[in-house]
């Protein structure tokens, strides 16, 4: 059968990332997550990616803010805004034991994938959910405002400032996760997905890792994205805004030449049909269909879409 490897961030990827790993058996699926946004807070290490991802595979995650865990309480959050300029990024009372697990564990010496399986498999979580590096490789935002940590510009500024470039500190001294890379390189690689995640906050760290893109670009698997802009707004967060700043129309076709490098074929919705003849003439194959996905059955049918597309695809 082969393993699918899906690239993911946080929110919009990981309804995604459901819906494959309602598809695909546990060993027919890795899923390999952002943590250019990780950041130590308040003395604990946060990867909100991960912690997103795991729980929404795991079923816990908060339905409405994607983030967090459902049926959470707010009691630090109440004690600490006490202090001045403390309380700006949310942590739930029950979200806060697993930044304490992970603190402690990565500060006894273990790797945040050994960690994030031991969290996976706190939470029942079966299918493969590793960070994109062990390494410490960290988002920076250079807006009009200066240079901004990722969670300053994201959180802190609610994405207002005006994004004028990314970069990824310490990358040149990150290596891509040992299964993740393997994998890549397998002959067992069945089809790579990049999920409606933002491209340049969530899915370029993963791509800027050493030898990932020319991986994406050489390997016999066909690649497929699925977009996360929808008429002309991003399902979730600021990738349309982002686009506009950076001087690129949020559309489709920006999706499609963003990623063309490496990139077989391109899922977009059904109310952008009309940019499909312009990816097509680029060589990328194009699949209409709902990318809106809004309940539990929108998330399998797109992921069985994404699967059937990308199957039936040949490298160019
Ligand atoms: N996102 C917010 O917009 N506000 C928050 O206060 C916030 C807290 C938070 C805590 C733990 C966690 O795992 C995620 C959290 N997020 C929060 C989400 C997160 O920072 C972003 O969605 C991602 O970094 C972007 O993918």
């Amino acid at each position: 059968m082969g393993t699918v490897l899906t690239l993911c961030g946080g929110v919009g990827g990981a309804k995604l990332a459901l819906g494959l790993s309602r598809v695909l058996r546990p060993d027919e699926l890795l899923i390999a997550v952002n943590t250019g946004d990780d950041f130590r807070h308040l003395g604990l290490h946060i990867s909100p990616d991960l912690d997103t991802v795991m729980y929404t595979l795991a079923g816990v995650a908060d339905p409405e803010r994607g983030w967090g865990l459902a049926g959470e309480t707010w009691q630090f959050m109440e004690a600490i805004s006490r202090f001045e300029g403390l309380d700006w990024f949310k942590l739930g009372d029950t979200d806060l034991a697993t930044h304490l697990y992970r603190a402690r564990a990565l500060e006894r010496g273990a790797g945040l994938a050994e960690v994030t399986k031991e969290l996976c498999d706190a939470f029942g979580i079966a299918h493969r959910i590793v960070p994109m590096t062990d390494d410490p490789l960290q988002t920076v935002i250079i807006t009009g405002e200066g240079e901004l940590p990722f969670q300053d510009y994201f959180v802190r500024l609610g994405c207002r400032p005006r994004v004028q470039a990314v970069r990824f500190d310490w990358v040149e001294m990150a290596r891509p996760n040992p299964e993740f890379a393997a994998l890549l390189n397998n002959r067992e690689l069945r089809a790579v997905i990049l999920c409606p995640s933002n491209p340049f906050l969530s899915i370029d760290p993963i791509l800027s890792l050493e030898g990932v893109r020319t991986d994406l670009q050489s390997t016999r698997a066909p690649v497929v994205a699925v977009s996360p802009i929808v008429g002309g707004k991003a399902l979730k967060g600021p990738a349309a805004k982002i686009m506009e700043e950076l001087d690129m129309p949020a559309s489709n076709l920006s999706i499609a030449e963003y990623y063309r490098d490496f990139l077989d074929g391109l899922i977009i919705d059904n109310g952008d049909r009309h940019e499909a003849p312009a990816i097509r003439e680029m060589g990328i194959e194009v699949k209409v269909t709902n990318t809106v996905m809004r309940s539990p059955q929108d998330r399998i049918a797109l992921a069985e879409t994404t699967l059937q597309f990308a199957f039936g695809l040949i490298r160019r």
